[in-house]
């Protein structure tokens, strides 16, 4: 008879209350903004405007949700919340990165992101791709000089190296630019956002819980293996329902952009109520996945239901 998988160690029992999520997402996300103020090159250092550029890119915008994740996901094993800052740091810059380069006018040619003109506005295209290059950079930087032994640091190396690659988010772009004018089936669709989007938010998930000392066990791993899997793809069914029903000073960029330009989306694809429909579904999915790691998981149980219900 094979024996029964443990969905948590003794030792992640919850020991007291989680604090409430109205105090511990603005806490996290100033520790995340400090913590990327310091990873992130000064302006002081030369060259200066293009430090300049990735400040701007990085600093003082976003909902930092891959910082909550690897917080949230980081609490269920007692990571240190110094590496925590580091690895959600390092998250950041990578999505920042793939934000700058998506923004270029070889990719989405957009103007604005986070509410101000996109970094190739501000700075000329050629700056906008060394911010992505330097974010990209950087990010390895920190994982590489955190204080934390050496297995820990290659894990998460490994994490973030396999979510930027190209069966990663440089794939799902890939597939993505390709996609453009084309019917994609739902399967490829799927395909194309859990290498674009939810690789890196599964990585969010994935650093956060090696944050801790002990390796994962299976339990966890499926635990949140599941639950990384229905919050990237929820994540990504409401952006797309964003796009169509929300206008651009509330998202802080252009909306109706991929009807525009004749992008497959699972609105186009499944219509809006079936859309939001699949968003609540797989919402429930993912807090079911992490409802037996009791209360240590109440963040990530309130961060699937942030993901989708939120405005922007
Ligand atoms: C260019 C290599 C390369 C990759 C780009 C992720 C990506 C791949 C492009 C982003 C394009 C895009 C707008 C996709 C929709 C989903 C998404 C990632 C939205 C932005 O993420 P949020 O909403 O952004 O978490 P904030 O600004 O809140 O951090």
């Amino acid at each position: 008879m094979s024996e029964a998988i443990p969905l948590w160690s003794a030792s992640s029992v919850a020991a007291s209350p989680p604090e409430p999520l109205d105090s511990w997402m603005p806490r996290i996300m100033e520790r995340t903004e400090r913590a990327l103020e310091r990873c992130l090159p000064g302006v002081e250092a030369v060259p200066a405007t293009l430090h300049e550029a990735m400040r701007y890119a990085t600093l003082g915008g976003g909902k930092r949700l891959r910082a909550l994740l690897c917080h949230a996901a980081g609490e269920l094993v007692d990571a240190d919340p110094a590496v925590l800052d580091g690895a959600a740091s390092a998250i950041e810059m990578i999505h920042a990165y793939s934000l700058v380069h998506d923004d270029l006018p070889a990719m989405d040619n957009d103007l604005l992101r986070r509410g101000q003109p996109t970094v190739h506005v501000r700075y000329g295209e050629a700056v906008a791709i060394l911010v992505g290059d330097g974010l990209q950079a950087q990010a390895f930087v920190v994982i590489g000089s955190l204080a934390a032994p050496a297995a820990q640091r290659v894990s998460l190396l490994q994490e973030l190296a396999h979510a930027s690659s190209s069966l990663g988010l440089v794939g799902g772009q890939a597939i993505d630019l390709a996609s453009v004018g084309v019917a994609l089936p739902r399967e490829e669709l799927e395909r194309m956002h859990r290498m674009k989007t939810g690789a890196l938010l599964r990585a969010a998930v994935f650093m956060g819980a090696h944050c801790g000392s002990t390796p994962l066990d299976t339990g966890l791993r499926l635990a949140l293996d599941e639950y990384q899997r229905s919050v990237g793809l929820a994540f990504q069914v409401v952006d797309d329902v964003l796009d169509v029903t929300t206008d651009a000073a509330t998202l802080g960029k252009t909306p109706g952009k991929d009807a525009q330009d004749h992008k497959p989306t699972y609105v186009s694809l499944l219509g809006l109520d079936a859309s939001r429909a699949l968003a609540e579904q797989l919402c429930e999915r993912a807090r079911a996945a992490v409802a037996p790691l009791g209360a240590r998981a109440a963040h990530l149980d309130a961060l699937a239901d942030m993901v989708v219900h939120r405005v922007r």
